[in-house]
């Protein structure tokens, strides 16, 4: 058995860019161990330099497919890339998930490359919380580019995708509803819309419908400083990356130059103070309810209150009983 790191050691190797590092620490953010809190911390003050892209879509809209094929580019490009997939269904192992149709580079065996899937269930502390301390431990072991990718459906995954410096949504032809990211709520969380599939020749069709509804909308402005571009991309084909990477690449720029970006910096950080409060307060609640809770229930039985009022004492009683930090 390996000998137990101390999680400050285990920062430092992290920020060489030890892959097993790596995997060890996020395994400690995620079950939120209490012991790992100092070493997040460390990870934090040294984390913010990586460009961090949600993407989102209904499952099936080909954003596994369109990532796999993305990391491709920007490994030929030097870049490292970290994948972290809010989804337990991608298929992000055993090679390329293309299977034969286009021979790609073998990203999982490719140490520019650090691919995580995180259970959508039981991450303790919430997915939210979880998804962005391992955000900030690639961005210290080096990875230029982080991706997640989130199924679109569920408040928390949204939200995760919205957490990006930039944010992609996924559309793509021949899923029954034409325009899924309008079902979803997803439309206004778009700083770059993609319509996938796009060597099928019904994508035409779900490229008009898109850009009329953003125009119906005026969803294509974002202030002065960003313009919602639309772009058709094919991942078998190779079609779009270009494009797409440039609108990638002019994002980064003004998500990190302009006052529209810095507000935007802001509402993340706030969104993730938020999550982690709302973490905090779940866990010492929890913690102190436990005790209390059958004696409530015993009341409750005996109809000496209702669930309401209870509940409301039972929480009064609860942090009564300790302070939160
Ligand atoms: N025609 C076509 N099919 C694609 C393309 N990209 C993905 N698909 C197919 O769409 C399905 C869903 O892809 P996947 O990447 O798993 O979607 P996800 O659920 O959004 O991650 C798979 O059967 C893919 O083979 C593409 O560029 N063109
Ligand atoms: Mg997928």
């Amino acid at each position: 058995m390996s000998r137990y790191v101390p999680s400050l050691e285990l920062v430092e190797r992290v920020a060489r860019g030890e892959t097993a590092a790596i995997a060890r620490m996020i395994s400690r953010a995620e079950a939120a161990m209490p012991e790992a809190r100092q070493a997040l911390a460390e990870i934090y003050g040294r984390a913010g330099r990586a460009h961090v892209i949600g993407f989102t879509g209904v499952p099936g809209s080909g954003k596994s497919t369109l990532v796999s094929a993305l990391t491709d580019r920007l490994r030929v490009r030097g870049a490292k890339v970290g994948i972290i997939a809010v989804d337990p269904s991608s298929p992000y192992s055993g090679g390329s998930i293309l299977g034969d149709r286009i021979r790609m580079t073998d990203l999982v065996n490719d140490p520019g490359v650090f691919i995580r899937s995180m259970a959508t269930r039981g991450t303790t502390g919430g997915l939210a919380r979880a998804t962005l301390d391992v955000v900030d431990i690639l961005d210290v072991g080096g990875f230029d580019t982080i991706v997640i990718e989130t199924v679109g459906v569920g408040q928390d995954e949204v939200e995760i995708a919205r957490a990006s410096d930039t944010t992609v949504v996924v559309s793509a032809p021949g899923l029954g509803d034409e325009i899924q990211a309008i079902k979803a709520g997803m439309l206004e969380i778009a700083d770059v819309h993609v319509v996938s599939k796009c060597d099928r020749s019904d994508a035409v069709r779900t490229l008009t419908d898109l850009k009329g509804m953003l125009t119906l909308g005026a969803l294509t402005s974002k202030g002065v400083d960003w313009q919602t571009p639309v772009i058709g991309v094919s991942s078998y084909d190779g079609s779009g990356f270009d494009d797409l990477l440039d609108a990638l690449a002019r994002h980064r720029r003004v998500a990190l130059g302009t006052d529209y970006g810095r507000r935007r910096r802001v509402a993340i950080a706030q969104f993730r103070l938020e999550k982690t409060a709302e973490n905090l307060l779940m866990e010492r609640f929890a913690r102190s309810c436990a005790p209390l809770s059958l004696g409530f229930a015993e009341r409750l039985h005996r109809h000496e209150g209702d669930p309401y009022s209870l509940a409301g004492e039972l929480v009064a009683a609860s942090f009564g009983k300790e302070q939160l930090v």
